[in-house]
């Protein structure tokens, strides 16, 4: 097939890229830099330095015999998105091309406002572009698992079936997120729905929880096609935080009393569910909606396997409550669905203790790099 990765250069972007053209697939994977633009502007660096686009292309070309084509240009921009259509023809596009920090979206009204303008504009033009360009293409978009929030009933898979006065009817499951860049997401599906039902696309919407680890098979220890690895407290999420704050001595952060709880997946298992919704595309008209996680845990939990594997190491690995910086439910009721996926074939690689350890002994590699002053950096919600 024809793949465009939208946010080719990404944590998720660039490891799919590698994954989709080592199945023989032609690979186009696009990119503006937002993402690093805006690490360098908020002082965020990765733990280590990665190649930009066209580098890391050569490289997995010369490493695997397999090239991804690579096009550097704003997917806000309907200019360049035609041209990118109009060129490649796509029979599927992967759309992760959005600014992706929560904690970003909520630091002041430039960093709001680029996070909604970046994020509908991009989801609005390839909606366009598929319908004047590739009206077939199967559109896989990323959202997130907290577009639900944290609501007092079972989260179902997308979809809530209501029964009103005796009647009944199938409805988008209620979203309430929990940042702007979680309420962009909301939105992004909303506006796939509306389209799905006034123009038939076929659209997969992925509801995704935090995801830990840089390690997939493509990579295969080779340090040099890794992605990004953000520890800081702006870009950096819970489990890859942690593991650094172990391997640098710094107290694991938890926020408030810890009994936040999210569904998480190992970046393995996020390439794994990527390819398995290509492989078996909705019908036209359809928006299909997994929930896209494998475990749940609540960051107490995290924080105390952290600790216990730290420790086993001969880690000196300690856990402190800080004050949360986000409004969100500290003790909530969590229980989410998520079958969808697995009924497709997805085979989960839990949390294990060797998963952890393994991921502490790539963070020790970088150990000289971690700038303890990137932890917490003080973005309140409030
Ligand atoms: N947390 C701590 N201590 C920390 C960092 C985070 O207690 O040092 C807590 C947060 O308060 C939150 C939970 O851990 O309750 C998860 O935070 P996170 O930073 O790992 O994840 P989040 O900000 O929700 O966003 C991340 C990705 C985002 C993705 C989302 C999936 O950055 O792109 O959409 O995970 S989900 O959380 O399911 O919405």
């Amino acid at each position: 097939m024809n793949i465009l990765i939208l946010g080719g250069d990404g944590y998720l972007g660039w490891p799919t890229a590698m994954r989709l053209s080592s199945l023989g697939h032609d690979v186009l994977a696009v990119d503006n830099y937002l993402r690093r633009r805006i690490c360098r502007e908020t002082s965020s660096e990765p733990l280590y330095e990665v190649p930009d686009l066209a580098e890391r292309a050569e490289l997995w070309q010369s490493i695997s015999g397999r090239r991804v084509k690579v096009s550097i240009g704003d997917l806000s921009d309907w200019a360049y998105v035609e041209q990118i259509f109009t060129a490649f023809r796509p029979d599927a596009v992967v759309h992760y091309a959005e600014q992706p920090s929560a904690p970003y979206s909520m630091m002041d009204r430039e960093a709001a406002a680029l996070t909604l303008q970046n994020n509908l504009g991009s989801t609005f033009n390839l909606i366009h572009a598929v319908r004047q360009f590739a009206p077939e293409c199967h559109i896989v978009k990323l959202g997130t698992m907290g577009e639900y929030g944290t609501p007092n009933i079972d989260i179902e898979e997308g979809w809530l079936d209501v029964e009103h006065k005796g009647r009944k009817q199938r409805f988008l499951y209620p979203r309430q997120a929990g940042s702007l860049y979680h309420t962009t997401k909301v939105m992004d599906t909303d506006l796939l729905w509306f389209y799905v039902r006034a123009w038939g696309i076929r659209v997969t919407d992925l509801m995704q929880g935090p995801v830990y680890g840089v390690e997939t098979s493509e990579s295969a220890g080779d340090l040099r096609l890794y992605p990004f690895l953000n520890y800081d407290e702006i870009f950096g999420t819970v489990i890859n935080r942690f593991i650094v704050q172990a391997v640098a001595g710094h107290p694991l952060t938890v926020f408030g009393k810890g009994g936040q709880t999210r569904g998480f997946l190992n970046i393995k298992d996020t390439m794994n569910c990527i390819c398995l919704a290509i492989e078996t595309p909705p019908e036209p008209g359809e928006l299909r909606i997994f929930n896209q996680f494998t475990e749940t845990f609540s960051v107490r939990q995290l924080a105390a396997i952290v600790e216990r594997v730290g420790q086993s190491l001969g880690l000196n690995v300690r856990t402190e409550s800080v004050a949360n910086p986000r409004v969100e439910a500290e003790e909530h009721y969590y229980s989410p669905a998520h079958t969808g996926l697995v009924e497709l074939g997805l085979k989960p690689h839990p949390l294990t203790d060797d998963v952890v350890a393994g991921m502490i002994r790539t963070v020790q590699r970088f150990q000289d790099r971690i700038d303890p002053s990137k932890f917490l950096r003080g973005v309140q919600w409030r």
